[in-house]
């Protein structure tokens, strides 16, 4: 699903027919589902986009396609909280992660520099060197796509997110999303953050670190989000766009999931 509004302010600007007026990006969302969970899913999806934070959609495109190609199947990546205070200490957190990570300075500039600019649809794509990027479609980034979570594998995350008063969609379909990123091998690490204006909690995930939440990664109000995905310098952008958007990829297995850590713990142990 995607839903999108029209910008006011350039649509009076607009004098060429050709022009579609600007949209900005409200809310998106996709999944692998059953049969029988459509009508369900399709329903949640449209209530989403008519009650977001970002505003009212007045459009809203729903696709729905069979998918023939039997699913990966994946383990999420382990989930932990690191404690932080305030958005300053928490970009110095995601920069430090990526850092180690192997993730450039420029290149790590690049994405912060992204992501609180614009309001992309999807994910940048940067190396993780020389801070290009790949992505063709850069208005609009790469979508990730065809991502599911089996039912077990879905009761057991709820129940460990639980015992960290962290069991919520936004987290369930982050930490989905995010295992598939990285189950990509040509990518390094990902940096998210949210673009609805009162959700403050970003996140770094890698292989080696796993999924790494930052409850203050920017201030409450900003409309400013969004992904990055950094990848190794010379791979075939076609593969990895490929991968994201169109094998579908099914998480079966949950990894540990661990409450509020002090930051140099997770450094001194990435793995843990
Ligand atoms: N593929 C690529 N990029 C995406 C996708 C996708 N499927 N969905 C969203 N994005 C990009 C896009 O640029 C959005 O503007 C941006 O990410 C943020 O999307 O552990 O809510 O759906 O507490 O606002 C992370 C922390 C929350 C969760 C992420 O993202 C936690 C979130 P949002
Ligand atoms: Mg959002």
């Amino acid at each position: 699903m995607r839903a999108s509004k029209r910008a006011k302010s350039q649509v009076s600007s607009v004098k060429s027919q050709d022009l579609k007026p600007a949209e900005i990006h409200i809310s998106g969302a996709e999944g692998i589902y059953n049969d029988s969970e459509i009508q369900d899913i399709v329903k949640k999806y449209i209530e989403r986009a008519l009650n977001h934070p970002r505003g009212k959609a007045d459009k809203i495109v729903i696709t729905i396609e069979d998918v023939k190609q039997r699913p990966k199947i994946i383990s999420a990546l382990p989930v932990v909280t690191i404690e932080n205070t305030t958005s300053g200490e928490g970009g110095k957190i995601a920069e430090q992660l990526l850092q180690t990570s192997g993730i450039s300075k420029r290149a790590i500039d690049r994405a912060f520099a992204l992501i609180t600019k614009s309001s992309m649809r999807g994910a940048a794509i940067i190396t993780a060197e020389r801070g290009k990027r790949l992505e063709p479609k850069r208005e609009r980034g790469v979508r990730v796509s065809r991502i599911g979570i089996t039912n077990s594998a879905l009761k057991e995350l709820s129940l460990k997110l639980s015992k960290h008063g962290i069991n919520t969609e936004i987290v369930q379909e982050a930490l989905i999303l995010a295992s598939k990123v990285s189950s990509c091998k040509h990518v390094i690490a990902e940096l998210c953050m949210s673009d609805d204006p009162y959700y403050t909690t970003g996140y770094v995930a890698s292989r080696g670190f796993g999924y790494v939440r930052i409850p203050h990664i920017k201030n409450k109000g900003s409309r400013s989000g969004g992904r990055s995905f950094f990848v190794k310098e010379g791979i075939d952008i076609g593969d990895v766009v490929a991968y994201l958007e169109k094998t579908p990829v099914i998480v079966g297995k949950i990894s540990w999931c661990k409450g509020i850590i002090q930051f140099d713990e997770i450094l001194s142990h990435p793995h843990m």
